[in-house]
């Protein structure tokens, strides 16, 4: 037996369900990017006020692969949410997304579907190289092979961006007013990053006015939801009873802050827990450095120990004061003041969330992706505490590490499997090097990710002592020597 609308009903008591009948539900969002992280976040604050208005279900569309249209379409979209922690787990069936579409296979059904006047918001989970941008100034990669692509091919896009413009230009051609553009990537300025692609891609296409009226209110979005494995599917399939191909495991924690800027609707996310707020910037940038730039070092650095999980990780000998240390002393000084937030309850939590034993967040799934997530993780501080005059050697261990793993080979002389849009690029730059200086410098000519960092000589001197450090004596014995005693 497999989930669906029919079965709905066959499901334990224990399992939520909704509260509305999925069937009666239309889509008023189509949503870029569905994956795990959209299913267990977004369409999860949706599916709890879909009861108030149906009109605003989701269209799911893959850029990419087939997987998650083949694994929910039979399933009438339908899967199922399991939370959990050290303290137990919940099961929830979502119901929020109606419609899924896999973008390379159907590109006109996802124009159709994006031009239809009942869209009114196409969101996007796309990662952070899913904006064809220059990291370290937000500007599109006029060179990106897609981006090239799609403005030779504007009916047939592959990127996101080439999406979005073919859709307003269609709209804009039938009356249609725009969309809101909705990023929930974790990106700062995610929605002024998203417009200022949008305007260039739609520049370079002759439509600048098509788009310029188009609202991209900028969001921060946070839960930390891992890769769904094999074992997850078969505990969630024998807790329901039936057969769900691709739930999704996350956290209790769940936080959305939203600019509420929808010229053409929204549905009522407050009643669900958003937070509407005139700047989302002072949350992004506390959340990204605190949260994601402590993330990315667990990785690294983790990885390098040989910890599989970001709960391994944490229990490695001095990584918790090493992490606690760098919140505290070297990004909280950083961050802008919000009023009336608890900074040190919110880095407390982010400790026990790490911890969260129930998780297995694979150190490989963060390390992926980071010359793209680098600059507003650690770089971005670093560039903070280089102007106040303060020191910054925990953020810059960080760096080292990522350079290290980047090079593609472990402590144990096994090959990593690095995955990052620039790795052949690396790889071709740290060829034969052994000297940390020299390594240091070679990633150093990346000025699209370092930016002004890339001549900051201290900077440099830095980060080359630390991958020096833990080159020599190996990141367990590095992370070790923070440990508080
Ligand atoms: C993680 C994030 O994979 C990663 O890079 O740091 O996905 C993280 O889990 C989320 O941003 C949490 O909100």
């Amino acid at each position: 037996m497999r989930l669906s609308r029919k079965t709905l009903a066959r499901l334990p008591e224990t399992v939520a369900r909704p509260d509305y009948d999925p069937a009666a539900v239309t889509v008023g969002i189509v949503h870029l990017g569905i994956g795990a992280f959209h299913r267990a976040h977004q369409a999860v604050f949706t599916d709890a006020v879909l009861a108030d208005d149906t009109s605003w279900g989701v269209c799911g569309v893959s850029l990419r692969s087939p997987g998650t249209r083949d694994a929910l379409a039979p399933q009438d979209g339908l899967y199922a949410l399991k939370v959990q922690d050290g303290a137990g787990e919940t099961l929830r069936v979502i119901g929020s997304v109606v419609e899924l579409l896999c973008a390379p296979e159907e590109p006109e059904a996802v124009l159709a579907r994006m031009s239809d006047p009942g869209t009114r918001i196409v969101s996007l989970t796309v990662t952070e190289k899913g904006y064809c941008h220059n990291p370290a100034d937000g500007t599109l990669d006029e060179d990106h092979p897609d981006i090239r692509h799609d403005l030779e091919n504007p009916s047939r896009p592959r990127t996101a961006v080439g999406f979005i413009v073919a859709a307003l230009v269609r709209r804009a051609a039938a009356g249609v007013p725009p969309f809101t553009l909705l990023s929930c990537d974790n990106l700062p300025g995610n929605g002024h990053v998203l417009g200022r692609v949008v305007a260039r891609f739609a520049e370079l296409r002759g439509a600048a006015a098509t788009v310029k009226d188009v609202a991209t209110p900028s969001t921060m979005i946070d839960r930390i939801v891992p890769a769904t494995t094999a074992e997850d599917r078969a505990a969630v399939s024998v807790a329901l009873g039936m057969e769900d191909a691709w739930p999704v495991v996350t956290e209790p924690f769940r936080q959305w802050v939203v600019e509420d800027v929808f010229p053409a609707g929204r549905p009522a996310w407050e009643k669900a827990g958003v937070v509407f707020v005139p700047d989302v910037s002072a949350f992004e940038t506390m959340k990204l450095r605190l949260l994601n730039g402590s993330h990315s070092t667990l990785a690294y650095l983790g990885y390098l120990a040989g910890a599989e999980t970001v709960a391994a990780a944490m229990a490695l000998p001095g990584m918790a004061d090493l992490i606690e240390g760098l919140m505290r002393a070297e990004v909280s000084p950083t961050l802008p003041p919000l009023a009336g937030f608890d900074l040190a309850a919110y880095r407390r939590d982010l400790v026990s969330r790490f911890r969260n034993p129930a998780l297995r967040h694979r150190t490989w799934q963060i390390a992926m992706d980071g010359s793209q997530k680098l600059p507003q993780r650690l770089l971005g501080t670093i560039r903070d505490r280089r102007t106040a005059g303060a020191s910054f050697g925990r953020l810059a261990l960080g760096v080292a590490a990522w350079m290290h793993y980047a090079r593609g080979t472990d402590e144990k002389g096994k090959a990593i499997d690095v995955r990052d849009p620039h790795a052949a690029r690396i790889a071709a730059l740290v060829a034969g090097l052994g000297d940390p200086e020299e390594i240091v410098a070679a990633y150093l000519t990346m000025t699209d990710v370092f930016g002004d960092l890339a001549g900051d000589w201290l900077f440099r001197e830095t980060v080359t002592q630390a991958l020096g450090g833990l080159m020599l004596e190996g990141a367990a014995r590095r992370i070790a020597t923070f440990a508080s005693g």
